[in-house]
Parts: C-alpha cells; sequence; structure tokens
C-alpha cells in the first residue's frame, strides 16, 4: 500500500540518519525529496508545498527538546506534519449499531460491507447484512455470497425492488442488539435519484454512522466525492478502498482529510479480511519506517503509545474476569509494537502464558498464532466468546470444522485462555509485578492495588 511514497519516505529518513549533522543544505535537500514524494502520491500541489515550507521552517528554527538529537527531531518534524495533514481519523465503536454504506457504482460498498461484517464479528459482537441494493440484478447475491462464507445472517426479501420496505421490515423484527450494515444501491454519479433515495433510507433507519465507501484510485478527486455526498445526505465517516492497488493513495487520503470528513477505515484488497482502522498516527509512522525507529524516537510524544488503552488493557488482565472476547482485543493490543515492552521490558523473568519467553520472536510467534486464534474465535457464537467454559465436545467440532482448524487447535486455544487467566489471577498477588506495573504506565491503575498493601 502506498509503496512509493513509503519507499521513498524511508529513504528520506535514512539520508536524516545518516547525516552527520544537520544543516541548511540537508534541510533543503529534504524538504525537495518529500514535496516529490506526496507529488508523485497525487497529494495537492498546495498542500504539497505547505507541507514541505513548514518542515524547512520548523526544522531551521525549532531546538529539538533536551535529550533529543537534531537529526531525530527533523524525522519528528516530518512525522508530525505528515501525521496533521490527514485528519483526525475515526474513533470506531465497538457495539451494536446500524451502519449505512453509501457510494457510487463499483467503488466497493458490497464488498466493504462484508469487511466490516467482519471486523466487528472478530470484535465478538453479532452482526447482520442487509441487502438494499434493489438496482442492481445481482446485488442482493453478491451480499449473500458473502454472508455465508461469514456465516451470518443477510437479509433480503427476493423480488422486491423498493428498498424503503426490506429497511422497514429489517427494523420490525430486529431490536438493535446487532451490528446492522446496510449495503445501498450506487449510480455513475451522484444524481438527484440516488440522493432522494439515500435521504429516504436514511431517515427511516436512523443510523448511527453512514460512511462513504470512496475508491481511492480517483486521487484526489475523492475530496470532492466527500465533499458533495456530505452535502448531500451528511455523512459520517469514509471508507478508502482499494489502496493496496493505487499510487494515488496520498492524495485520495489528503483531499479527504481536507473537507473534514473523518477517515473511518482503509480497504487494502478484494479479501473481507483486508481492511484496517484508518489512524494517522499509526499510518505515518508505519509508511516512514519508525517502526524500526521507535527506540530513536522515545521522547517523541506523539509515538508513544495510548497510555489510557494500555491502562485499560493491564486492568483487565490483571483483573482475572475476562471471556474469549476481551482475550481477543488483549491480544490484538499486546501484539501491537511497544506494548509488550513497555508491560513487561523491566520483569525479565516473566514469561507470558504458555510459557513463551517475550523475546524477538515472540512478536512474530503471537503474530501466526493470533492469525490462527483469529479464525477459531470467528467461528464461534457469541454465547460462546461470553462463556468459553460451555464450549465442550461437539461445540469444539463444530468450531474447528467451521475455521477449518483441528480440534487440537481448539483446545490449545482454551487452554491458553484458561492459562491467562489464572497466571493473571496468580499476578494479582503479586506486590512487586504490581509495582513494575505501576511504573511502567507513570499512573494508579484502577483496580490494581495489591490486595496486601499495608499488611
Ligand atoms: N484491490 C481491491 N479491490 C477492491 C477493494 N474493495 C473492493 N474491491 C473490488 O472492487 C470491485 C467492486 O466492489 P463492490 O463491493 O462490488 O462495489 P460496490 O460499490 O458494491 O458496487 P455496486 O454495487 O455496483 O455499486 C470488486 O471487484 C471488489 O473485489 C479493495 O480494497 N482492494
Ligand atoms: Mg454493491
Amino acid at each position: 500500500m502506498l509503496e512509493g511514497l513509503g519507499q521513498s519516505l524511508r529513504e528520506t529518513i535514512r539520508k536524516i540518519t545518516k547525516a552527520s549533522y544537520i544543516d541548511k543544505e540537508i534541510v533543503e535537500d529534504v524538504v525537495r525529496d518529500i514535496q516529490r514524494a506526496l507529488l508523485k502520491s497525487d497529494v495537492n500541489v498546495q498542500l504539497a508545498l505547505k507541507i514541505s515550507k513548514k518542515v524547512q521552517e520548523r526544522a531551521m528554527n525549532e531546538k529539538p527538546p533536551e535529550g533529543m538529537s537534531p537529526r531525530n527531531y527533523m524525522i519528528r518534524i516530518i512525522y508530525e506534519e505528515l501525521v496533521s495533514i490527514l485528519g483526525k481519523g475515526k474513533e470506531i465503536k465497538l457495539k451494536p449499531q446500524k451502519i449505512m454504506l453509501v457510494g457510487l457504482y463499483g467503488h466497493g460498498k458490497t464488498t466493504t460491507a462484508g469487511k466490516l461484517a467482519r471486523f466487528f464479528m472478530r470484535k465478538g459482537l453479532p452482526v447482520n447484512l442487509i441487502a438494499c441494493d434493489v438496482h442492481r440484478p445481482a446485488a442482493m447475491e453478491q451480499l449473500e455470497q458473502i454472508g455465508m462464507q461469514l456465516n451470518i445472517p443477510v437479509f433480503s426479501i427476493k423480488g422486491e425492488n423498493d428498498a424503503k420496505k426490506i429497511v422497514s421490515e429489517y427494523l420490525k423484527i430486529h431490536k438493535g442488539n446487532e451490528v446492522a450494515i446496510f449495503d445501498t444501491s450506487g449510480r455513475h454519479d451522484l444524481e438527484e435519484s440516488l440522493i432522494d433515495e439515500l435521504k429516504v433510507l436514511k431517515e427511516i433507519i436512523q443510523p448511527d454512522e453512514i460512511f462513504l465507501v470512496l475508491d481511492s484510485t480517483i486521487g484526489q478527486m475523492a475530496g470532492k466525492q466527500a465533499k458533495s455526498f456530505n452535502d448531500a445526505v451528511g455523512i459520517t465517516g469514509v471508507i478508502l478502498t482499494k489502496m493496496d492497488g493505487t499510487a494515488k493513495g496520498g492524495g485520495a487520503l489528503s483531499a479527504v482529510a481536507e473537507t473534514g470528513a473523518p477517515i473511518a477505515f482503509i480497504g487494502t484488497g478484494e479479501h473481507l479480511d483486508d481492511i484496517e482502522i484508518f489512524d494517522p498516527k499509526r499510518f505515518i509512522s508505519r509508511l516512514l519506517g519508525l517502526g524500526d525507529l521507535q527506540t530513536l524516537l522515545e521522547t517523541a510524544k506523539d509515538l508513544e503509545i495510548d497510555e489510557e488503552k494500555a491502562e485499560k488493557t493491564a486492568e483487565k488482565l490483571l483483573s482475572g474476569k475476562f471471556n474469549l472476547k476481551d482475550m481477543y482485543e488483549i491480544w490484538e493490543q499486546i501484539s501491537r509494537p511497544g506494548i509488550l515492552q513497555k508491560i513487561f521490558n523491566s520483569i525479565p523473568t516473566f514469561s507470558l502464558p504458555g510459557s513463551e519467553k517475550i523475546d524477538d520472536s515472540f512478536m512474530e510467534k503471537s503474530e501466526e498464532k493470533l492469525k490462527k486464534y483469529r479464525v477459531i474465535l470467528d467461528s464461534m457464537t457469541y454465547e460462546e466468546l461470553e462463556n468459553p467454559e460451555i464450549i465442550k465436545g461437539t461445540r469444539i467440532e463444530r468450531i474447528a470444522r467451521g475455521s477449518g482448524t483441528r480440534p487440537e487447535d481448539v483446545r490449545e486455544l482454551l487452554k491458553e485462555f484458561n492459562n491467562m487467566v489464572k497466571a493473571m489471577k496468580n499476578m494479582k498477588g503479586n506486590r512487586k509485578m504490581m509495582r513494575l506495573l505501576k511504573k511502567q504506565f507513570g499512573k494508579e491503575i484502577p483496580g490494581l492495588e495489591d490486595e496486601n498493601q499495608g499488611s
């Protein structure tokens, strides 16, 4: 994704790290590089100029904070300025909700409906797809296919050519305990008939989110479309698709961000797995290859992990009261670079449940395992995720079949889960651990008080 842009930017970063000192010459050189790279990925000329000017100004005039080299500060400035053109991203609520997808022909609405469905399933939420595209003959079948693949219900009414009726029928029988994703019809243009249809559907659905699905290969034009859709029907976010197949992604991202519409997700391939929440900071640090440079930028406040999230994770871990749904989330979080180190760095002897020592290969292994576990968890029902103790015998067999794994794999997952619960419970009484954790997070963690404290 954005390979070209990433490559040139990483090249630029390398230039900086190799420079013996930062002077006017190198700043100018780097700024030219950045400009060129941005223009090549279809970022608007004015914007590219503005950014590079800002980087130059800051690099020449600002003093690095204490303890940071001018070189690293220069990298940080580039990082910050690039992040600033991508807007704030969007907070995705992990709870039952109604999501209406809108957009023009072929931009990826139906595929994205499936991707979102899988995304929310993975968070342990029940999901329904609703087929409201009554214009394209094969639209319902396409959605049904996706539903079958994911093993989730698809609501449609065969032969019905009024989308309003489909929606009303659906809402009559569903009381909002699920994530409901409404796939709507597209048009070649944002014409009157589409606007009218979407407005009416919006009125009936009363969606929590209206996501505009936009093909990022149109580059900067994405900004115009986001604006017209927003003016016409009101959107709460944008999903940029096909980021995998375009050099113009930079243009699409920046142009949409400029309209003020938050970018919620990006689609990065044709598979139902190929979607990610759009987080500008993570996106840019990955693009710049800062993963490797993280220690280098240790003092850069923006690269620090989300303290609040880390606290919540620790809190949940240590409470010993969590289910498979939580475990999945926790795993997803701790497999992010930096988090594990942050939590466990000062405890070299600590080993994770499953007795893996935390070393360099841990991340890789946990990534692999996570992938397998994901598929298994996807095949569990909501009830099972919430009450892992009911998963026995035939349930294990069903889950293994559904996920294309072996019953042993399912058992292994359950065993790890139980180990984790046990280990965390044990840790609760460990005062040294408590202190270290607290020190790591720099703050008191609610619920983390050592029960024996003061005795
Ligand atoms: N490479 C790539 N292809 C994508 C992505 N998202 C969607 N597609 C492809 O884009 C094409 C159109 O996707 P659909 O989901 O059918 O688009 P739509 O907006 O529902 O189209 P209509 O229903 O005709 O309006 C399909 O071939 C998808 O596989 C993506 O993120 N990457
Ligand atoms: Mg469609």
